[in-house]
């Protein structure tokens, strides 16, 4: 079996580099093991990026091709030979691949527009896609900003005299009371999801406890679809529930799939994209001097803080239902592929030689591929967008003496595997 224990050691590395992998691996290509409990994650996305175009890894024992080149994978994500669908992958067909497995999760999300391809993929996301357009998105601009000052004013009074936690306080509930206020989901569950999503996105948790995390995640999502479908409301999940003229009416399990979708990448994801900003600003005092006096904009901060310290570091999975031959190798039918968006955003061929550094000031616009690209591509970039243009000027105008209350090196990464978030983030709100 290749699941793997709660914590990694060296020893494990070992013992499952020598596993026998599925055929397509290059005589000779040592597996780069990916690491959940990273402390370097530019060493290691280094080493994938430098390893090559496709490069053989390991997730938590479990053998896959990663991407780490921003025009192959521009190429591979319009290439219909790859698909979410699951049961495409051998591994999972042979139950080499059990629920056993911590990223299982992150696969085998139920039905829903992150998991299927197609027309049927058409049909599963346009509606959504089409409420959360820039202009529609228009309509929630004061909501926004009536939530970040919200937040912020809690801000000022829990960090008045002392250190504060800008995640707990501010760079997590912003995206989740947003993605609430746009699907529907009482303001009351907010505690209760943070903890599951914590669980659920941890390395940390023992299997057993992230099913049944798992479980409860789809029972609140279950229970709401139905309260809507009784009842609906004035957001997109009642949206979601109502017929299309002339289309087909999406399923219970289709809407339950998409709500938990988007409530979970509209929140996870967002909270790396602000803090990542905040972090990359405040060690690079001179770009955030730039962008108080308005000689740089927000939008460059954004943009650069997407490429340079994406919030996903490796989108899981894709499978090959023929042999395509990628880079110098060969993807076989059947094997596993994963998009590794930060090695793509740190890709010297499309970023220049400095790529490893943050910079604003680069030609504009700066294309970078964190939002991926194809029919998949992030319905939810511009919500996110405008989510971090409202709330990283709020932040720095209300609190312009904004500090890290520790030293740099002690902000850690979660122990996550695929995603690139921070544990905490102290700040003091007032300088010294
Ligand atoms: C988390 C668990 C769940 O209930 C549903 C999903 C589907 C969407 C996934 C999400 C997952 C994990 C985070 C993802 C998101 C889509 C975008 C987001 C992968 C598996 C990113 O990190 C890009």
């Amino acid at each position: 079996m290749m699941s793997v224990p709660a914590s990694h050691s060296p020893a494990d590395d070992e013992q499952s580099a020598v596993t026998p992998v599925v055929a397509g691996a290059r005589a000779g290509q040592c597996p780069i093991v990916l690491d959940p409990m990273v402390r370097n994650l530019t060493e290691e996305t280094r080493r994938l990026r430098d390893a090559g175009t496709l490069t053989r890894i390991e997730l938590l024992g479990v053998p896959a091709w990663s991407v780490t080149r921003h025009a192959e994978a521009r190429r591979l994500l319009t290439d219909q030979r790859l698909v979410k669908d699951i049961n495409q992958w051998t591994l999972w067909r042979t139950g080499e691949v059990t629920d056993a497995w911590p990223l299982i999760g992150m696969i085998d999300a139920g039905r829903s527009m992150f998991t299927v391809d197609g027309a049927e993929h058409r049909r599963l996301r346009t509606k959504t896609a089409q409420a959360i357009t820039p202009r529609r998105l228009e309509e929630m601009r004061p909501v926004i900003e009536s939530i970040t000052h919200r937040l912020l004013d809690d801000l000022a009074v829990q960090g008045a005299y002392d250190a504060v936690d800008l995640k707990s306080v501010f760079a997590l509930p912003l995206p989740m009371s947003v993605i609430s206020v746009l699907m529907g989901v009482d303001p009351a569950l907010h505690p209760r999801l943070h903890t599951l999503y914590k669980a659920f996105f941890s390395m940390l948790t023992p299997q057993d406890e992230r099913l049944a995390v798992i479980g409860e995640l789809d029972g609140i999502f279950t229970e709401m679809v139905r309260a809507r479908t009784a009842e609906p409301a004035d957001d997109l999940t009642s949206a979601l529930i109502l017929a299309d003229q002339g289309g087909e009416p999406l399923t219970e399990e289709e809407v339950v799939g998409n709500l938990k979708a988007m409530v979970a990448a509209g929140h996870e994801t967002t909270i790396g994209l602000i803090l990542n900003a905040v972090r990359a600003l405040l060690t690079h005092p001179d770009q955030l001097n730039s962008v108080l006096d308005g000689k740089a904009g927000w939008d460059a901060v954004i943009e650069e803080t997407l490429r340079w310290d994406t919030p996903t570091t490796h989108l899981l999975m894709r499978f090959a239902t023929e042999d395509i031959a990628v880079g110098d190798g060969v993807v076989r039918k059947g094997e596993g592929v994963v998009m590794s968006y930060r090695a793509i955003g740190r890709d010297t061929g499309q970023h220049g030689p400095d790529a490893d550094e943050f910079r604003i000031d680069r030609p504009s616009p700066i294309r970078h591929m964190t939002f991926g690209h194809g029919p998949h591509i992030c319905p939810g970039a511009a919500l996110s967008r405008l989510e971090a243009s409202i709330a990283l000027p709020a932040l720095f105008s209300r609190f312009p003496g904004l500090q890290l209350a520790v030293p740099v090196e002690e902000i850690l990464n979660q122990p996550v595997l695929t995603q690139n978030e921070l544990q905490s983030f102290p700040v003091r709100l007032h300088g010294n």
